[in-house]
């Protein structure tokens, strides 16, 4: 019955823990999808593309805290494993990696912990990203905690291999044969070739200075555009035309 007790008690403290997480990642999101938003109404160029978070999993927690050789107490786990929070932000170009990172570490609430750039160093299977830890003030009814979150930034080409490169590490159970490590170091190597060409592109498109529509007005959820009053105008000429 006493142990019924303490796994309930366990049940919510973990409840609790996971919940000021949930909240720092709710900040750090809103001040991202806002720099989305503005960047969507002041600029011509949105440099974020596409924004996802994820909570890691209680087994993933617990798992990470051993391997760490953290205590696995809520104390020890909340000072050892900085990334039960993440972020990832996907830009387009390498610039815009280290942009979109200042923009999140110069606000006053944001307080960076440590970071990683795995742009500039990659790691050596091929690995690109910036990894930004971050702690945020969470205010709560009866307190103020202070939630680590990681904010993984890297551009279209280093998503793509990451995500790739993940899905083979869990389908070859982290034994990845080297004939294939080989190969995603090279394919690493072709991303990042992508990524400089596709920048100097943007670079030579951008000194041009002509107002190009772009894909900025895309979104997750694209609504209708109320009709403007010149092309109702041209659609009832058209219709009467057709009907003479
Ligand atoms: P998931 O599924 O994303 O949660 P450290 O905390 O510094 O002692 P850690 O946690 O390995 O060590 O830190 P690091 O290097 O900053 O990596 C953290 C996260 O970056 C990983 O989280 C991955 O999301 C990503 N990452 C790092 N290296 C690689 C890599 O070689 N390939 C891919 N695809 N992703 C990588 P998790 O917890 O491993 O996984």
């Amino acid at each position: 019955m006493n142990d019924l007790v303490g796994i309930s008690e366990l049940r919510s403290e973990f409840t609790r823990f996971m919940m000021a997480y949930k909240f720092g990642l709710d900040e750090v999101t809103t001040k991202i999808n806002i720099l989305k938003d503005e960047f969507g109404y002041a600029h011509e160029y949105n440099p974020i593309e596409h924004v996802t978070s994820r909570l890691k999993s209680p087994e993933s927690i617990v798992r990470k805290a051993i391997r760490k050789e953290a205590p696995v107490t809520f104390d020890g786990i909340r000072k050892t494993l900085l990334d039960i929070a993440g972020v990832r932000i996907t830009c387009s170009f390498i610039s815009d990696a280290y942009e979109i990172s200042d923009m999140l570490t110069r606000q006053r609430d944001v307080n960076v912990v440590d970071v990683k750039d795995y742009i500039a160093h990659p790691k050596p299977n091929g690995y690109k990203s910036l990894h930004v830890i971050v702690e945020i003030p969470v205010f709560m009814s009866d307190r103020v905690e202070n939630v680590f979150v990681e904010i993984q930034i890297r551009t279209i080409a280093m998503d793509f291999w990451a995500s790739l490169e993940h899905k083979i590490f869990y389908k070859y159970d982290r034994e990845v044969p080297e004939s294939i490590l080989a190969e995603l170091r090279a394919a690493a190597a072709t991303a990042h070739e992508l990524d400089v060409k596709m920048e100097r592109l943007h670079d030579a498109v951008t000194e041009l200075d002509v107002s190009v529509e772009d894909d900025a007005h895309r979104t997750d959820d694209a609504q209708p555009q109320p009709v403007p009053r010149d092309v109702l105008e041209t659609l009832a000429a058209w219709r009467i035309d057709r009907t003479r």
